[in-house]
C-alpha cells in the first residue's frame, strides 16, 4: 500500500508569510528525513525547510515566488521505511491537512537587506524539535540562501566577492558557477593570497586537508547533529567577523556562597533551587545598567543600545549548545531567575525550547563553574557585544595585608567585541561585576 505523506511548514516561529525561492528538490528524487526541500524568505531571513519525512518525491505544491506559512503543503513524498521522521519529528498525512504537524527545525541563514544592501545574515542559535531557531541579524554579509552558501563553501568562494543576480542581488547557484567559470578562466580570485591581498577582503586559506584517516586505523564516522551544524557555523561566523579579546578577573564570592547554602537550607521545600547562575544574571543586569554599550548590538555605524536586560545563558545539552534567553531579567528576584534558568535549561536539555525562548537576548553567560576550568575564552553571541565566561571556583589564599585569608574565588572570562568596547571598559566592567559579587549588597545601590 501506498503512503503519501503531505511534507508542511513547521512553526517558522515569528515569520506569518515567507516567499519560496528556491526549490531544492524535483519529482523522483529521493529525499532523506530533515533534508532541505526549500528555502523561503521573509524581509529579515531566510531558511531551508526540512523534510519531515524521508521518501520519494511525488508532486511539488509550491513554485517559486509563492507565499507560504506554516501548515502550507510543500510537497508530497511516498514515504519509505528507512526515510521515517526522526523520533521528535512527524510527518502531517496527505491532504487534507489540518494543522502543521512538528518536523525538524528549518536552517536559517540569510535575511533580505532591511533599506538596500549590504545585507544581514541571520544566524541560529540552535534548533529544537518541530521550530524555527532564532534569528540573528549581523550587518554587512553577503545575502545568499544556506544552500547557496553550502554551495560556496565547498568550493572555496567568498560569498563577499561575487555580485548577486536574484531578486534584492540575493546570490543564486549559477552566480557562484559564473564566479568559478570566472576564477578559472583568470578573471577572479578564488582563494589566491595575490587577489585577497590586493582586494583586503575575504579570508585566503589554505583548502581543509583531506585525509583518508582508514590508512591509519579503524573509523566510524558520526554526523554532526543538527544542533552542531547549525550553532557551529555562527560559532564560526562569530569568532571570524568580531575581534574577540577576553578580559580575564576573579571576584571574591566567600560570601555570596555563604548566602546561597543558607537560602537554599531555608528554601529546602520551595522546590527551587538557589543557583550561581541567578545571581550572576542579576549582578550582570546591574553591571550592564552601569556600562549601558555593553547591552547593545552594532547596526553598521550605529550602537543600538537596548532598554530592555535580555540575559541569554549557554546550556549543555546532549546534541549541542543552546542558548535560551531571560526575559526582563531585571524586573526579576533571584528565587524567580533560579527558577526559570533551571526550567528553560531542562526544556533546552529535552529539545523542547520555542524559537522564543531562545530570541531577543543582550548579553550571554556561559557556565563552566559547575565543570571545571580556571579560565576560557567564551565566544560573543552575535549580535550581542560580549559574553561572561564563569569558571570553577575555587579557595584560594589570599593575602589580606596581615595574614592569608580564605577567599572562595570566581574566574570571570569577559569576551567583548573590541570594535564597539575599549579594554579599559571590559576592565571596569569585569572588575565592578566582582565587586556586586563580592558585596550583594552592592546591587541595592
Ligand atoms: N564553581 C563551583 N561550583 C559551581 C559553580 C562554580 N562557578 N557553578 C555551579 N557550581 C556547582 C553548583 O554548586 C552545583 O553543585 P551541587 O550539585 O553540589 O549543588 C553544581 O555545580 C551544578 O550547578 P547548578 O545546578 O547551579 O548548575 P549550573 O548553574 O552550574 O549550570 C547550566 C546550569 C545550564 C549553566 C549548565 O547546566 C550548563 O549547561 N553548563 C554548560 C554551559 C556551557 O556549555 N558553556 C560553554 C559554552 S561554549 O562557550
Amino acid at each position: 500500500m501506498s503512503n503519501i505523506i503531505a511534507i508542511q511548514v513547521p512553526d517558522i516561529g515569528d515569520f506569518d508569510s515567507v516567499e519560496v525561492i528556491e526549490i531544492l528538490v524535483k519529482v523522483g528524487d529521493t529525499v532523506k528525513a530533515e533534508q532541505s526541500l526549500i528555502t523561503v524568505e521573509s524581509d529579515k531571513a531566510s531558511m531551508e525547510i526540512p523534510a519531515s519525512q524521508g521518501g520519494v518525491v511525488k508532486s511539488i505544491e509550491v513554485k517559486v515566488g509563492d507565499k507560504v506559512k506554516q501548515g502550507s503543503v510543500v510537497l508530497s513524498v511516498e514515504a519509505t521505511a528507512a526515510g521515517a521522521a526522526p523520533a521528535a519529528a512527524s510527518a502531517a498525512p496527505a491532504a487534507p491537512a489540518p494543522a502543521a504537524a512538528p518536523a525538524p527545525a528549518p536552517a536559517m541563514a540569510t535575511p533580505a537587506p532591511a533599506v538596500a544592501a549590504p545585507v544581514a545574515v541571520a544566524a541560529v542559535i540552535a534548533p529544537t524539535a518541530g521550530k524555527l531557531e532564532m534569528p540573528v541579524s549581523t550587518a554587512g554579509l553577503p545575502h545568499a540562501s544556506p544552500s547557496v552558501r553550502k554551495f560556496a563553501r565547498e568550493l572555496g568562494v567568498d560569498l563577499a566577492r561575487v555580485t548577486g543576480s536574484g531578486p534584492k542581488s540575493r546570490i543564486v547557484q549559477e552566480d557562484i558557477q559564473n564566479f568559478v567559470k570566472q576564477a578559472l578562466a583568470g578573471g577572479a580570485g578564488t582563494s589566491s593570497a595575490a587577489a585577497g591581498a590586493s582586494l583586503g577582503g575575504g579570508i585566503d586559506l589554505l583548502p581543509w586537508p583531506k585525509v583518508d584517516f582508514t590508512k591509519f586505523g579503524a573509523i566510524t564516522p558520526q554526523p554532526l547533529s543538527r544542533i552542531k551544524k547549525i550553532s557551529g557555523a555562527n560559532l564560526h561566523r562569530n569568532w571570524v567577523m568580531i575581534p574577540h579579546v577576553t578580559n580575564n578577573d576573579e571576584a571574591d564570592i566567600t560570601g555570596l556562597e555563604e548566602l546561597r547554602v543558607t537560602l537554599n537550607k531555608e528554601n529546602e521545600k520551595s522546590g527551587v533551587k538557589v543557583t550561581m547562575l541567578a545571581f550572576l544574571i542579576k549582578a550582570v543586569v546591574a553591571a550592564l545598567k552601569k556600562f549601558p554599550e555593553f547591552n547593545a548590538s552594532l547596526d553598521g555605524d550605529n550602537l543600538i543600545l537596548k532598554q530592555y536586560y535580555n540575559i541569554g545563558f549557554a546550556a549543555d545539552t546532549p546534541n549541542g549548545l543552546v542558548v535560551p534567553v531571560i526575559r526582563d531579567a531585571d524586573k526579576k528576584g533571584i528565587l524567580e531567575l533560579a527558577r526559570e534558568s533551571s526550567e528553560l535549561a531542562k526544556k533546552a536539555r529535552d529539545g523542547k525550547l520555542s524559537p522564543g525562548e531562545m530570541q531577543g537576548g543582550c548579553f550571554s553567560i556561559s557556565s563552566l563553574g559547575g565543570i571545571g576550568g580556571t579560565n576560557f575564552t567564551p565566544i560573543i553571541n552575535a549580535p550581542e557585544l560580549a559574553i561572561l565566561g564563569v569558571s570553577r571556583s575555587v579557595m584560594k589564599p589570599v593575602w589580606d595585608g596581615k595574614q592569608f585569608v580564605p577567599q572562595l574565588t570566581l574566574p570571570l572570562s569577559l569576551s567583548y567585541d573590541h570594535r564597539v568596547i575599549d579594554g579599559a571598559s571590559a576592565a571596569r566592567f569585569n572588575a565592578y561585576l566582582g565587586s556586586l559579587l563580592a558585596d550583594f549588597r552592592r546591587i541595592a545601590l
